[in-house]
């Protein structure tokens, strides 16, 4: 590369004479306004401009073909591409800009802009944009290339699988017996499709509705549809008593209070958040107080650090004049427990938690779990989601839990889904809560009452 630095007047003249000694391919490297000198050596000097241009050894004047070759191109910065002024050229001072007769005029022009206003320097942040714009295109490209690529690879590994016999067979034995499960539980879950008599059909359909799971009782359903006789078919109200019987064989209930002989009753109450475990605990001691004046209740709690829990539970030991004992790990607890094994019943209220919270529940399983002494239940609300419902109790089963409590029946007419969680948990149910009453708004549980709330009755 040949380089030449030329100084004159103005621009047009310094392009002038680039062209005319090293040709039009000639290249601008940079550019520089001469300022006017003062004193013995600049007393005259107007000043000018000084422009370095290179060249190619074979890309001087008189090479054929030169005129026609390519202007070449940079992009701006909004990435569309033009041809490079000799502005830009010597902003950047290592952009290449090719001195052809298309460029002269911008060339004039730019020099003049120059000379009056100065150049303002683009922000540092506006620079390195400027260069990483396209870097970022090129990525996204090779980003989609990388993609159909990938796309490609896993087609053809899937065409390989296919073309395996075995692979073959196994899927074909999946399909059939996805096939034969679907037949199976359409003839014995879906109670329109199938020969289940009216009224029993509609019956099934009411309690599907309400959310039970009727694969649960599909051998019920059937059982009554080969034994009923059409008279009694005939009269709905004797067929809803014996699906009603049907529901009843799947739960068990258990009586609560039943005395523990020599000792208290010691009930702790676990559960998630909100659902009315220190309602229930003050519900529960309010009604045997209701029913015996002098039985002697106490109330424990588990110092959880959480804010307002403890002042709850105080509140309801005020109104029923029963003491509230904090314990702050298993042994203080395991101690407060036998303290009070001579009252009639001791119940330990916990701090709600979102059983995701691995924390808290190995918490609560430090503070329970070892005591045999302590009667485990697990306060679910009825208005909890089918699916939530099932993480509660794998999460929950870690803490032995032996009762079940199902509160806020009363924000609910939807007891299917407690319905399938009692049965599949094989738990017995204690008690039933249907309001903010305390101590009103507490059911025990039997098996005819929960089962004919889950038939909407
Ligand atoms: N509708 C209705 N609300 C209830 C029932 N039981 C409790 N509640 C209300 O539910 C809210 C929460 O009750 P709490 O007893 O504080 O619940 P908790 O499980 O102790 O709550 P945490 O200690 O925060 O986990 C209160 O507003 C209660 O009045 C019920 O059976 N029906
Ligand atoms: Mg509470």
């Amino acid at each position: 590369m040949l380089l030449r630095t030329f100084t004159a007047a103005d621009v047009p003249s310094a392009v002038r004479q680039i062209r005319e000694t090293l040709g039009p391919e000639a290249v601008i490297v940079s550019t520089r306004p001469v300022k006017a000198r003062r004193g013995a050596f600049g007393l005259f000097s107007s000043g000018g401009v000084e422009i370095t241009a290179a060249i190619e050894p074979d890309a001087g004047p008189g090479r054929e073909g030169t005129r026609d070759a390519p202007v070449p191109k940079i992009l701006r910065r909004d990435g569309a591409e033009r041809t490079p002024s000799l502005e830009s050229a010597a902003r950047r001072g290592n952009t290449l800009a090719v001195v052809g007769d298309d460029l002269d005029e911008e060339i004039a022009r730019t020099a003049a802009a120059r000379e009056e206003t100065p150049e303002p320097r683009p922000e540092p942040r506006e620079r390195v944009m400027f260069y990483i714009k396209p870097i970022r295109e090129e990525l996204r490209t090779l980003t989609t290339e990388i993609e159909s690529l990938k796309q490609e690879t896993r087609s053809r590994q899937m065409r390989t699988l296919e073309s395996n016999s075995g692979f073959t067979r196994m899927r074909s034995e999946i399909a059939e017996l996805r096939y034969l499960v679907g037949r199976m539980s359409e003839a014995v879950v879906d109670p329109a499709s199938t020969s289940l008599p009216d009224p029993l059909r509609s019956i099934a359909m009411q309690l599907a509705d309400a959310g039970v799971d009727l694969t649960l009782i599909a051998g019920g359903l059937q059982r009554l549809a080969q034994t009923l006789t059409p008279d009694q078919l005939s009269q709905e109200a004797y067929v809803r008593e014996c699906v009603l019987a049907e529901l009843m064989r799947l739960v068990a209930v258990s009586a609560p209070l039943e005395s523990g002989g020599q000792r208290a009753r010691v009930l702790a109450l676990v559960g998630p958040t909100g659902v009315g475990k220190t309602t229930t605990a003050a519900k529960i001691a309010g009604q045997l107080l209701l029913e015996r004046r002098e039985a002697r209740v106490a109330f424990l709690t588990l110092d959880t650090y959480r804010i307002g829990a403890l002042d709850h539970l105080r509140h309801y030991g005020e109104m029923l004049g029963l003491p509230v004992h904090v314990a702050t790990n298993a042994a203080e607890l395991d101690r407060l427990v036998r303290a009070h094994l001579d009252h009639d019943l001791v119940l330990v209220d916990t701090t709600g938690g979102n059983p995701k919270d691995d924390r808290l529940m190995g918490e609560l399983h430090a503070f329970i779990s070892p005591n045999p002494l302590i009667e485990t239940h697990l306060c679910v609300s009825a208005t909890t989601k089918p699916r939530d419902l099932r993480d509660i109790h794998e999460r929950f089963s870690s803490l032995a839990i032996e009762k079940m409590i199902f509160t806020k029946i009363d924000e609910t007419n939807c007891g299917g889904s407690l319905f399938n969680f009692l049965t599949l948990s094989g738990k017995p149910l204690t008690y039933l809560t249907n309001g903010q009453q305390v101590p009103e708004d507490l059911r025990v549980a039997t098996r005819d009452g929960f089962c004919r709330w889950v038939m909407g009755e």
